[in-house]
């Protein structure tokens, strides 16, 4: 793993600059999708999937642009999605909250919470029968956790042993919703490890930090020891849908925002980077790639066709 100081930078810097320039272009409403964007949270994703081989599977969740170009990487198929055209994951049909793309393993993302995990908990099963040594991945927000269908999957995951990674990305808040004012518990963690669950927490901004851990935990699926549930905390930067800041409502300030950005993913792992020796216009021309990249998509997905009117009643169960 030579190169993966770098390796992780330039996933996370694909993620936050697609995201910005999301941010450019949704007031123009060419977007035909509402988005929810990661922007603060891309160590996560980025330190999650990079462990895992290209064969293994993800669920996601509608905040989901991270994991999709971590795992899967086009922005011409990403972008093509976004603007609603012929040239998207699934050709317009999916937006930004189905995302998926079942040939690189991300095997699918709902806007209804807490929905992939019995779909990625069937998937690992599935994995186990074959004994296949695939590893399945399910991300999901802590308002989830508030979900009876978390607790029926997380029991039957440890009764079965199946080869699952619960990866919890917990802000605190569910819409405008905090923990506090939502749940009768106050660790969740505590409450896990009475499971036959390996527990794995971290509040960490690093990819690094997140990348072991994963790897710690692919180790201990591999044993064939059961599932691991990961608590990541991380802090939203933005609304909940759309691209602004919302401190002005006043469920949150922006003294808490303040803490996590002094930490904030990207600008640490471009600060290592230097740390660790790579040269500044190195650095520079890595990221002048990605943003042609982007930006070439963008254009692209901007000029593409939509799909024809024809198309409108194809793919869909009625
Ligand atoms: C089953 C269900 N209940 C309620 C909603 C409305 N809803 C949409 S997003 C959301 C908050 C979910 O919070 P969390 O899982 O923590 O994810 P985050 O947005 O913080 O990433 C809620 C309640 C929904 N989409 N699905
Ligand atoms: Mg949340």
């Amino acid at each position: 793993m030579k190169n993966r100081d770098i390796e992780l930078y330039q996933t996370m810097y694909l993620i936050r600059t697609s995201e910005e320039k999301i941010r450019i272009h949704y007031p123009s409403d060419k977007l035909k999708t509402p988005v929810h964007l990661c922007i603060g949270q891309e160590a996560i994703a980025t330190g999650a999937i990079y462990p895992l081989r290209p064969e293994d599977q993800v669920f996601g969740t509608y905040r989901n642009h991270g994991i999709y170009l971590a795992k899967c990487g086009n922005t011409d198929r990403f972008f093509g999605e976004l603007f609603g055209k012929e040239t998207g994951e699934f050709r317009g049909k999916a937006g930004s909250m189905h995302l998926c793309s079942p040939e690189s393993g991300f095997m699918g993302s709902s806007a209804i919470v807490g929905t992939t995990i019995p779909l990625a908990l069937g998937c690992a099963f599935v994995n186990q029968q074959k004994k296949n040594d695939r590893i399945t991945a399910v991300f999901f927000g802590d308002g989830a956790i508030d979900e009876g269908v978390f607790w029926e999957s997380l029991n039957f995951a440890c009764l079965k042993k199946i080869p699952l990674l619960f990866i919890c990305e917990d802000n605190h808040l569910a819409i405008h919703s905090k923990s506090s004012e939502r749940q009768g518990y106050r660790s969740i963690t505590d409450i896990i490890n009475r499971f036959d669950c390996h527990v794995i927490q971290s509040e960490s901004t690093d990819p690094e930090v997140i990348a072991e851990l994963t790897t710690q935990g692919i180790t201990h699926i591999l044993k064939n020891d059961g599932p691991v549930f990961f608590h990541f905390k991380y802090y939203r930067y933005l609304e909940h849908v759309g691209v602004n800041e919302d401190f002005q409502f006043g469920y949150r300030s922006r003294d808490e925002f303040k803490h996590w950005q002094a930490i904030d993913p990207v600008d640490l792992q471009r600060k290592k980077l230097l740390d660790n020796g790579h040269q500044e216009t190195s650095i520079r021309k890595i990221e002048t790639e990605i943003l042609k990249r982007i930006e070439t998509s963008i254009l692209q997905a901007i000029q593409a066709p939509f799909p024809p009117d024809a198309d409108l009643s194809k793919d869909v169960l009625a």
